[in-house]
């Protein structure tokens, strides 16, 4: 993203996606997974006692193949290999989660503004250009991970997108500062909170319009950006075309897609999916007990270390008696990776690996070791992660009735021969 010209080339074009759009997904979808071949067509996601079949889909606009879950809206899960590939998410398998199916089809990049208003000096409309070029541009590798990824793995089970693990994706993201442009507007004294919308619309009468909210020194911290680019490339229509907010650190639901308008409150956000949906018990986790009662609820925020192993599946065949290569990711949450270590003694001892590349305490790190197992036999591999403050994966998982925040150690059966 070095070269001006190629960054023009991100907008200059009227963005069009005509029939092959968002509105025309219902349509497309169907034939490519109803028809013959539904076997190889399906991935098992292993979910604990319930339904984990899911077919892929190659059919919705600039993705490649993907888990298929909910056509309208769409939900669509990157497959878990993708993630052996690279520490970065192609664009074209980055997951995708929306709540209302009213997503445009197109986008004029020559009349769509950014709105900022409210407990402001000075309100502002701003087009594309003006955003691209009036602000110094920012670059962060960051984690965006669904609040209910892993939700498929509840036990007892609950009520939501039953995500395996890949409700999640790490990109370079391009763009100005949130910081800069509230700064501009010349936020009033008082302001507490600011409020973030995009262009979809509900396809239910008197639904609640998506909407999230920062309180102000978050939206301000410096970290906090409108991205216009998604790895050095333009931003997939169902990833947030034109702009998106990035929230480093915080689960994906405050990474408002298709930006448009930004309201600084001077008081605190009750609307919907601030005070009711998106919530967590204050608890260590986010944990509790089934039908416990009278905690305390509080927004969803940030994240918590998690580690994979990518390039084994469960129930892979390994060698007995010489080393196996093990690989795979982690992310430290809020923080960087300090460290990733493997078990294969049930978390009697861990043993240290290598970690990849640092591309920023918000990315996803690569991880290798290589572990040898004495004798022949059925194993375990766990993963654990310990982020840079020093937290861990815990060894049970986590439950709540919302299926969010997930973490526990990951674990696969691995037979040796
Ligand atoms: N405008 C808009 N932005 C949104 C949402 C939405 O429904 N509408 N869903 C949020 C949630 S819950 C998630 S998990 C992420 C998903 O981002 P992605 O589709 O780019 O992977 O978008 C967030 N931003
Ligand atoms: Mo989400």
């Amino acid at each position: 993203m070095e070269d001006e010209a190629a960054l023009r080339r991100l907008m200059t074009r009227r963005y069009l996606l005509g029939k092959a759009g968002a509105g025309g997904l219902a349509l497309l979808s169907a034939p490519s997974w109803a028809s013959a071949g539904w076997a190889e067509n399906m991935v098992n996601l292993a979910f604990p006692g319930g339904v984990d079949e899911r077919p892929f889909t190659t059919a919705f606009p600039q993705k490649g193949k993907m888990i298929l879950q909910r056509t309208r809206a769409p939900l669509l899960e990157t497959p878990f290999e993708v993630f052996d590939k690279g520490v970065f998410t192609p664009n074209d398998q980055f997951f995708v989660r929306w709540h209302w199916a009213g997503i445009p089809n197109s986008i004029d990049v020559n009349t769509f503004r950014l709105k900022i208003h409210g407990h402001v000096g000075r309100p502002l409309s701003l087009s594309l250009k003006d955003l691209i070029h009036g602000f110094e541009r920012t670059e962060i590798a960051a984690v965006n991970q669904c609040s209910g990824n892993s939700r498929g793995f509840f036990q007892p089970r609950v009520a939501g997108g039953e995500w395996g693990n890949g409700a999640m994706g790490n990109a370079r993201w391009t763009g100005v500062r949130l910081k800069d442009v509230l700064d501009k507007a010349g936020v009033k004294a008082g302001a507490l909170q600011v409020r973030l919308r995009g262009l979809e619309q509900p396809t239910v009468s008197d639904a609640p319009h998506f909407l999230k909210s920062l309180d102000i020194d978050h939206a301000r911290d410096g970290d906090v950006m409108i991205a216009y680019a998604m790895n050095g490339e333009q931003m997939p229509l169902l990833n947030g075309f034109p702009l998106r907010l990035v929230v480093p650190g915080w689960y994906a639901t405050y990474w408002i897609k298709m930006l448009h308008d930004i309201e600084v409150l001077n008081q605190p956000d009750t609307n919907f999916w601030m005070k009711t949906a998106y919530t967590i018990p204050d608890t260590p986790h986010a944990n509790m007990k089934p039908g416990e009662t009278g905690l305390k609820m509080v927004p969803i925020n940030r994240m918590v270390p998690r580690s994979f192993v990518t390039n084994l599946h469960s129930g892979a065949s390994v060698h007995a008696g010489k080393p196996n290569l093990v690989r795979g990711i982690a992310l430290g949450g809020d923080t960087g990776v300090k460290k990733v270590e493997i078990s294969t003694d049930g978390g009697k001892s861990w043993q240290s690996t290598r970690l990849g590349k640092d591309e920023g305490k918000y990315s996803f790190r690569q991880w290798h070791a290589q572990f040898t197992l004495p004798t022949p036999g059925k194993y375990s591999v766990m993963v654990r992660c310990t982020n840079d403050h020093g937290i861990a994966q815990p060894d049970t998982p986590n439950w709540n009735p919302a299926g969010f925040m997930r973490n526990v150690i990951e674990s696969i059966a691995v037979v040796a021969a």
